[in-house]
């Protein structure tokens, strides 16, 4: 390789969910950290509308070019609604022809730079591959909780040692083929790993990744040093070089938060230390309507302040007259701006559907987690919560009933557990603080990868 000027780093989004959000952010941080390389960000048109603040507020001076991708969907088609992974199933279709083509775009775009370097969301698997006919290094970032990277690691053991049909006889076992996942239970595993369709889009892709992991070059985590130390070691152990560069959002620059359009933070201000919950099921999950008015009636009886993150259409299913009875003591709000939210003294719990960046931000924050997980990684992630980091709790017998919901609350707002949570919280929350200041780990790690994708 010439002189740093040579040097054409493409990155390729996964363009679903918030996944090419930390990937975007990523780019933002190497392109400034080398601003000599040329950085082409590959994602679907959607996915970049999606990015446009981030994309618009990137710092002069830092240059990064956007490229849409195709994501092999015909103009105006309108996804069956009974089928989730049609979209994913039609972009995956056309992918490796689509990225291809976006790659040789990229190189007329930057005058005929040839890409010395392809990082991509972990799930583009396929990426490896490409890098290996171009011989050049693959980074790829993975976005998930980190148990659950393991967990698609060792699907073929634990297929092996658990059998594929693992619901319901062995639902409650304890991980324990795999020591440190010992706390974990095998219902808690992402479906298509020993239960749910193992031949679904995702539980195929998770195991491609699988196979193509050990061979990039490196594989970047959003988790810092010391929070698993059993785990990062059997991943640095699994991968060429594992890279753990969380909580992403301290390290990176974040794009400006949405506007407070609903006043929490001032709302906030008016209320006593750790009284106040947070509720949020991320970017695709919600409540059932019957759960929906339970979580309602739970924060009536409890008459503890609240601050509900719940999108438009859900906000039909609330119990008639809940709005007026709780005007005042909560606010229903359409989007928050969570980081600020749970970042605020008055917020003590949050219940989160545990959702990878949801747990990052409460725990830099230091916030307890109440938690209702859905699908993927969120079941590990809640176990991880709840019985290896001590920071959270489940509804009681995992359901989530007026009852369960009170107790929850009264719990980790009121209680000497939740007391101790969130003292344990704050630990967390200041290795996670530390790992990501200058000469921490993270921020080692992301010097590191700097290095990997300049080729030293
Ligand atoms: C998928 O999870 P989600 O994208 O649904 O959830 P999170 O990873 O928790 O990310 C939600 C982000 O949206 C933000 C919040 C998080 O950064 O701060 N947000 C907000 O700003 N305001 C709101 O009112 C509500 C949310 C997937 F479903 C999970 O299983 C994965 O763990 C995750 C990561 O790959 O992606």
């Amino acid at each position: 390789m010439g002189s740093t000027g040579d040097h054409h780093v493409a990155l390729i989004a996964f363009p679903f969910s918030t996944h090419a959000a930390p990937l975007f952010s990523l780019t933002t941080a190497l392109a400034t950290a080398a601003p000599s390389t040329t950085f082409s960000f590959i994602n679907s048109a959607r996915s970049n509308i999606s990015l446009s603040k981030a994309i618009s507020s990137v710092p002069s001076g830092v240059k990064i070019r956007v490229y849409d991708l195709s994501d092999g969907c015909p103009e105006g088609y309108i996804m069956p609604a009974h089928d989730p992974e049609e979209e994913v199933r039609l972009f995956l279709k056309v992918a490796v022809v689509n990225v291809r083509k976006a790659i040789e775009k990229a190189v007329e775009g930057s005058g005929g730079i040839r890409v010395s370097c392809i990082v991509s969301d972990a799930f583009i698997w396929f990426a490896g591959k490409m890098a290996e006919e171009m011989r050049v290094p693959w980074v790829a970032l993975w976005t998930s909780g980190t148990y659950s990277l393991a967990a698609h690691m060792y699907t073929d053991f634990l297929r092996l040692k658990i059998g594929e049909n693992a619901l319901p006889s062995r639902a409650n076992e304890p991980l324990d083929c795999i020591p440190y996942m010992s706390p974990l239970q095998v219902r808690e595993l992402p479906e298509g790993v020993v239960f749910g369709n193992l031949d679904s889009v995702f539980a195929r892709l998770l195991h491609r990744m699988a196979e193509a992991l050990p061979s990039a070059t490196a594989v970047a985590l959003n988790t810092f040093q010391g929070l698993d130390p059993a785990l990062d070691n059997e991943l640095s152990k699994m991968f060429k070089l594992s890279l753990p560069i969380g909580p992403q959002h301290l390290l990176t620059q974040q794009p400006p938060e949405p506007a407070d359009t609903y006043g929490c933070i001032q709302w906030l201000d008016t209320h006593a230390p750790a009284t106040v919950v947070y509720i949020s099921f991320g970017s695709i999950m919600s409540l059932s309507p019957p759960e929906a008015v339970e979580v309602a009636e739970g924060l009536e009886a409890s008459g503890i302040p609240f601050i509900w993150s719940m999108k438009p259409a859900a906000q039909a299913q609330l119990p008639q007259g809940f709005l007026d009875r709780t005007r005042g003591r909560g606010m229903v709000v359409s989007w928050a701006p969570q980081l600020q939210v749970l970042g605020h003294s008055a917020v003590g719990a949050f219940v989160t559907h545990c959702g990878w960046n949801s747990i990052m931000e409460s725990v830099t924050a230091g916030v307890p987690m109440i938690c209702r997980p859905f699908i993927g990684d969120q079941r590990l992630n809640a176990g991880v919560l709840s019985r290896v980091w001590k920071i959270g709790v489940g509804f009681e017998g995992g359901v989530v009933t007026r009852e369960t919901v009170e107790m929850a609350l009264t719990e980790v707002l009121k209680e000497e557990g939740g007391r101790k949570m969130k003292e344990r919280a704050g630990e967390l929350r200041e290795m996670a603080i530390r790992a990501t200041q200058s000469g921490g780990s993270s921020s080692d790690n992301l010097d590191a990868l700097v290095e990997v994708i300049r080729g030293y």
